[in-house]
């Protein structure tokens, strides 16, 4: 097995004295983060861990979220990023599954979850990180220190843990749209390689690069963004451990001035309308924007260039490929494309029965490369079903045009037939989006009367409005720019579709509400 250099290393083995962290005040060199680094190694062995032990972080983007990442990876041990915006049950779920022996969590989470930690069996102990005068709190059955006080021993020898590309860093827990959510085994290979694939292709980050993300820490989006491209590239990154609204957002880019913001397309869509509205969005410091999690509609796409003179890079990425493998390049978008391959993965278009599909048809999207996980943490069954004989199934639907760029149809589970004619939920969409009063729109199957099969649009309005004159000028635009078939027949009217944390529209539940 081909050894690898521990991320600990890949990180910070220059450590020198230039920024790598903008923490609202505060500006971390590159040897200060590798210095509260070890020092957090030297807890975390204090509180007994061994290699290959799992620890939980459930933290704000902050510096205590890299400094434990790579303190955790340094030791060995696995690291397992958990969104602090999840209920206490699913966090608890989360630790109990891959069976943390500590978990290293912000102290204003703990009244909430408190209760559900005490019940997991091999949670040791909680490592917390609280504002300076805030009391200790207790734990039934748990050691409780506090990261910035707890006691320190002799880091092990050698220090980092010699590893190989194969050996386990992290995982990364990602629900998919039913069931459970599985934990993603990514190695000590994975990050290097989305660094020298998209990163290096398509981003192409220098030291003087200040790089912000909307999408938190937790996520492999988030986590490729401010923790992978900014450090490895010794550039810096904007740490913000709020809410991304396009106030705080605004904000952001005059205190900080990053040069590369990371959005997904709902938070775009936010701040168009917050520009339209204030004209408050300074972005002259921005040289790339990227956008990932769903498809960008090529609406926002082309209000975004039209508004600010920027391009979007739309690709589409997962957290099982850890990053983004097909995407768009500088100077060459295609509104309402996902871009190119990237160097680096291969990717494929199959039908139902494995075949490859025609030029221009829509397939099942598989994709293989090197940063793609090891499978599911104690998922045999799914992990065989996801990751087939080198490639990883995606479960999204694409088609491919004669120049090789790829359009994203939705979610196999979203796509339905009309009339046995396939149809996208996006494209509809796009042309519902259109209309000045739809905020927001999911498509969706739903049945006529007779039982057929007929598209379903659920539409955010924007203002108050009278439904009954925007149902008939939606009817109407749909006429206008789509087939017959592709034409919503029934109309709901709702106040905000249903999201993951990530920016998801869950299309799922819309089905289910019926
Ligand atoms: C969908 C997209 C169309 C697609 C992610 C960038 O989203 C990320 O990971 P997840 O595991 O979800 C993966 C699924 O999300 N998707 C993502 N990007 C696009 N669909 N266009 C896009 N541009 O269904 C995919 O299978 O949450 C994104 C980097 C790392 C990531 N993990």
């Amino acid at each position: 097995m081909a050894k690898a250099v521990n991320l600990f290393d890949y990180f910070l083995s220059d450590a020198s004295e230039a920024p790598a962290i903008y923490f609202g005040d505060d500006v971390l060199s590159y040897a200060r983060l590798r210095g509260v680094t070890v020092e957090t190694a030297q807890r975390l062995v204090a509180a007994g861990l061994q290699p290959g032990d799992r620890v939980g972080l459930v933290l704000f983007d902050s510096p205590e979220f890299v400094s434990s990442f790579l303190a955790l990876s340094g030791l060995g041990t696995i690291a397992v990023p958990i969104n602090p915006a999840l209920s206490a049950k699913d966090i608890s779920f989360i630790l109990g599954d891959c069976a943390a022996r500590g978990v290293i969590i912000e102290s204003t989470l703990l009244p909430e979850v408190m209760s559900s930690l005490e019940t997991l069996p091999d949670l040791q102990w909680v490592m917390i990180v609280r504002a300076e005068g805030e009391a200790m709190p207790t734990f039934r059955g748990k050691r409780v220190v506090d990261l910035s006080t707890a006691p320190r021993d002799e880091l092990p020898s050698p220090f980092p843990h010699p590893v190989d590309e194969d050996t386990p860093a992290f995982f990364l827990y990602t629900s998919g749209s039913t069931g459970q959510p599985k934990g993603a085994i990514h190695a000590h290979g994975d990050i290097p390689y989305t660094v020298e694939t998209y990163c290096r292709h398509v981003l192409n980050i220098k030291p003087e690069d200040r790089i912000f993300s909307a999408s938190k820490l937790p996520f492999a989006y988030g986590l490729g963004n401010s923790l992978s491209f900014p450090l490895a590239n010794r550039a810096s990154v904007i740490l913000y451990p709020g809410k991304p609204t396009p106030e705080a957002i605004r904000d952001i880019l005059v205190r900080y001035r990053p040069t590369v913001f990371f959005g997904v397309p709902v938070v775009y869509n936010a701040l168009l309308t917050f520009h339209r509205q204030s004209g408050q969005l300074e972005v002259s410091s921005l040289r790339l924007c990227v956008s990932a999690g769903e498809a960008l509609p090529a609406s926002v796409s082309q209000a975004w260039v039209e508004q600010f003179g920027l391009e979007i890079l739309d690709g589409i990425g997962s957290t099982e490929m850890l990053h983004i493998f097909i995407s768009n390049r500088a100077g060459q978008v295609r509104h309402g494309s996902s871009g190119l391959p990237v160097p680096g993965y291969d990717v494929k278009l199959i039908d139902d029965e494995g075949r490859p599909v025609e030029i221009g048809e829509q397939g099942h999207l598989w994709v293989r490369g090197k940063s793609a996980a090891r499978g599911y943490w104690q998922r045999p069954d799914v992990t065989a079903r996801t990751f087939v004989e080198g490639w990883v199934r995606t479960g999204d639907m694409y088609r491919c045009d004669s120049e090789g760029y790829y359009y994203h149809i939705g979610r196999s589970d979203d796509c339905f037939k009309v009339s046995g004619q396939w149809v996208s939920p996006l494209e509809i969409e796009d042309v519902l989006r259109q209309h000045e009063r739809v905020q927001d729109v999911a498509i969706i199957e739903g049945k006529t009367e007779e039982g057929f099969s007929c598209v379903k649009a659920v539409v955010v309005p924007a203002g108050n409005i009278d439904l009954d004159r925007l149902k008939t000028e939606l009817m109407d635009l749909a006429e206008e720019s789509l087939p017959r078939f592709k034409r919503p027949k029934i109309f709901a009217f709702v106040a905000d579709l249903p999201r993951t944390p990530t920016g998801k529209v869950q299309r799922f539940k819309l089905r289910q509400a019926g």
